[in-house]
This record gives C-alpha cells, sequence and structure tokens, in this order.
C-alpha cells in the first residue's frame, strides 16, 4: 500500500493540468469547446501524442489492436497473471469538453506514472488502454472499440456502415492501425482481464451538491437507440390548404413530444431527439421526409421497453392524423449494467486510506466499462463535474479532482494487487 506522503510526492497537479490543456487544445473549437471526433485527423494525432507518452514517459509496451484499441502494457512480477487494466477514450463529441475521456486516460498516466516514480512492480501486468470511437461519430455507431474487443461487434455489422463522405468505417479503423481481418485477433476472452477500472468525470451534479470527492459507480443506465423515418408528400407550403397536407415534420413534432412526455413519467429515465434531418429542407416546400434519431435510457430495463412500447403506438396512430408513413430501425442497445461489488469495494478501501470522501451512484451517462464488464470484474471511479455540465464547451472539473481520480486508482490497483 503506498503510503500518504508518497502520494503527495508523486502526483502533481500542474502536470494533469498541463496535459488535459494540450490535448484539449487538438480539435478546440474557435468559440470554446472541442470537437476531436473518432476517426477524424485531430483523433489521429491525439491517439500519436499519447502513445508518445506511453512508451517515452511511462516506458510502456504499446501496441494496437485491431478494434484501433491502444494498449499500453507494464510487465507485472507474475508473467502470465491476468492483467489490471484501466483507460478511456480520447474521442469527443461535437462541440463537447475536454474532459470527457480525457480525465480517465491522463488519470490513469498519472497514476503509472506514479507507481513508475515509487518504484513499485505489480505483481499483476498493468494495461493503459484508448478505446477507440466511444462517442457516436460521423460513422453513427458508438463504443466501437470496448464492444470489438469482448466480441459485441462484427466485421459483418460493419461491413456497409459508411459516412456521409462515403468511406467506409472499416477502412477508418484501418486508418488508425487496426485491422478488420484481424478482429477475432482482438478479442479479449474472460480470465484474461483481473479487473478494470475507468476514472470518468461524473457528467452529473450530484458529486458537487453533496461536495464529494469521489463517485463510486454501483452501475451504468441501459441505452437504446433507433432511427426514425417519416414519410409525407412534398407540396407547394403556400397552395396547399392546411387540411390537404401530409406534413412530415408536423408528424416528427408530434413523435417528440410524445417521447419526452413518456419518459417524463419514468424514474431514472430519460429520452431526447437529438438528431433530426429534414428533407427538401426548403422553406416554401411541405417537408416529404423527416428521420430523427432518437434514444431511451434507464437504469430499469422495463422502464425503456414500456416507453419504446407506447412510442411504436403512437407512431402508428400518427399515420392516420397526418397522412404519412412511419418506420423505425433500432441502431443501437445495451442493458443497464451493475458492477462488481468486489471491485466497488476496493475503490471504497482506496477512497478511506486516503481519506478521500465518496458517494455511490447510477451513472446515466453510457462508457465503455459498460461493455468490458460481460469479460472482468469492472468499476468506474467519478470525479465532480462542475454543476454537472458535460458534452458543453462548459464542461469543467477541478484539477484537484484530476489528481484525487488518479490517486484513488493507484491505491485501488495496489490492493488488488495483492490478491490472485
Ligand atoms: O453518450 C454517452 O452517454 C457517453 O457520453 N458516450
Ligand atoms: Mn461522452
Ligand atoms: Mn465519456
Amino acid at each position: 500500500m503506498m503510503r500518504k506522503k508518497d502520494f503527495e510526492r508523486v502526483f502533481s497537479k500542474e502536470r494533469i493540468t498541463k496535459l488535459i490543456d494540450e490535448f484539449g487544445a487538438i480539435g478546440a473549437d474557435p468559440n470554446g469547446g472541442v470537437t476531436r471526433l473518432a476517426f477524424s485527423s485531430y483523433d489521429i494525432k491525439a491517439r500519436e501524442k499519447i502513445i508518445r507518452i506511453m512508451e517515452n514517459e511511462l516506458g510502456l509496451k504499446v501496441r494496437i489492436d485491431p478494434w484501433g484499441n491502444i494498449i499500453g502494457r507494464r510487465e507485472g512480477k507474475l508473467n502470465n497473471a491476468a492483467s489490471l487494466m484501466t483507460g478511456s477514450h480520447l474521442d469527443s463529441v461535437r462541440n463537447g469538453g475536454k474532459f470527457d475521456g480525457p480525465a480517465g486516460v491522463l488519470g490513469a498516466v498519472e497514476a503509472i506514472r506514479a507507481l513508475n516514480e515509487l518504484k513499485i512492480k505489480t505483481f499483476h501486468p498493468l494495461e493503459l488502454v484508448v478505446f477507440t470511437a466511444e462517442e457516436p461519430n460521423d460513422f453513427g455507431i458508438s463504443t466501437v472499440g470496448s464492444r470489438g474487443m469482448v466480441g459485441k461487434l462484427s466485421k459483418e455489422e460493419l461491413l456497409n456502415i459508411k459516412n456521409n463522405e462515403g468511406f467506409s468505417i472499416l477502412d477508418a479503423i484501418k486508418k488508425i492501425g487496426g485491422d478488420p481481418d484481424r478482429f477475432h485477433e482482438g478479442i479479449r476472452k474472460p480470465g484474461e482481464i483481473k479487473a478494470f477500472i475507468e476514472i470518468h468525470i461524473e457528467q452529473m451534479p450530484y458529486l458537487e451538491k453533496e461536495k464529494k470527492d469521489i463517485g463510486i459507480v454501483e452501475g451504468i443506465t441501459g441505452i437504446h437507440r433507433a432511427k426514425v423515418i417519416i414519410h409525407g408528400v412534398a407540396k407547394h407550403a403556400g397552395t396547399t390548404p392546411m387540411n390537404e397536407r401530409q406534413d412530415a415534420l408536423v408528424a416528427a413534432a408530434h413523435l417528440i413530444k410524445t417521447l419526452n412526455k413518456l419518459a417524463s413519467t419514468e424514474k431514472n429515465t430519460v429520452a431526447t431527439v437529438g438528431q433530426i434531418s429534414v428533407k427538401p429542407n426548403s422553406i416554401n416546400i411541405i417537408p416529404s421526409e423527416t428521420s430523427l434519431d432518437l434514444e431511451v435510457r434507464s437504469y430499469h430495463k422495463s422502464a425503456i421497453k414500456k416507453i419504446l412500447e407506447d412510442f411504436y403506438n403512437e407512431m402508428s396512430l400518427i399515420g392516420k392524423v397526418y397522412g404519412v408513413k412511419t418506420s423505425i430501425k433500432d441502431t443501437y442497445h445495451t442493458e443497464p449494467t451493475t458492477f462488481s461489488p468486489y471491485i466497488r469495494e476496493k475503490i471504497k478501501q482506496a477512497c478511506d486510506i486516503l481519506g478521500f470522501s465518496y458517494l455511490n451512484l447510477v451513472s446515466m451517462a453510457g462508457h465503455d466499462a459498460n461493455h468490458i464488464a460481460t469479460i472482468a470484474d469492472t468499476g468506474m471511479i467519478f470525479i465532480p463535474s462542475h454543476k454537472g455540465l458535460s458534452h458543453c464547451p462548459k464542461e469543467w472539473t477541478d484539477p484537484i479532482y484530476l489528481v484525487k481520480g488518479a490517486k484513488v486508482l493507484a491505491q485501488s490497483l495496489l490492493i488488488l494487487d495483492q490478491e490472485n
């Protein structure tokens, strides 16, 4: 176990703040915020930078797995022992913040740097991972690297996925160093990874409100995403009487309001239509087609099911009311995940040793940890987000918590390392 005074010596608030700012500058938007979409030139730049840090500053052996995940490995005393894994993602949403993802990657960098400086060689090998494409991106698919790593994504599912320029996601994965022909080699087996712990910003306001240092995450919400297409009829916006219209956008507005209302009646549940397209999208033509990208999130499986059932009913009704045709295609589904009580207990012990306050909470944001939890004991360490803001330029975490998160991670890994 590291002694408290050792920690003070080897963790640096200035150093992690400088790194957060340096990564935040890669894809920085002119009026604040970051747009570093997966597979973009900025994503590639950030990946190159983290590989240099892993190799030159941490002395890790770095490889890129067939899914494009960057894996830095520090050997342990026991050669073929299962590894202790940590990490997060570096890709961002459009005009997001500079902490969502990097706080976990750079917190893990700080933790491994501390172990190096204290000359602590663990029994288990350590792996620091930067996952490919955690966020939704130009290809409309998220958590690519973590789902690939646990065998929840196949080459067949990706085969026809292209972005608006017609560039295929398989070529994009190759561009970042992955190899779709060897996807099967990138699948990690249960037992290979002893534990996975991800530091992440909380993206909710509870830690700050309750003045707690650390969030010990109990589990993650389920997420269901789908694309709704509504077909109406394009007509002259001026000459068509109101009772002779089949307006795809008015029908879409009805569905957006309905989804919002359905989710507002369930606890620990949210729903959003975050993306919409309109055709022909001209001021004097009645919209002939709209597409809505929606998501429903809940920690309770039954709530997602109920909302979707009621939503499908409403879709069948609006056909008659607005004279439109509707269709829906599921695009993503992940069940609610409860994290391992064993890992949560280790994180709690680490907080107690370090004298940090903590709160148990459920994450309404999705994370790579959600998928890694299917093959390894998994937990998450949350650090406070100011006012709970995230996925926007105002996203901010006080650097003292970046350090506290890294310390809790280092301590948790050492506690886990004592057990085989
Ligand atoms: O969408 C999410 O919950 C995560 O930020 N990717
Ligand atoms: Mn995010
Ligand atoms: Mn994230």
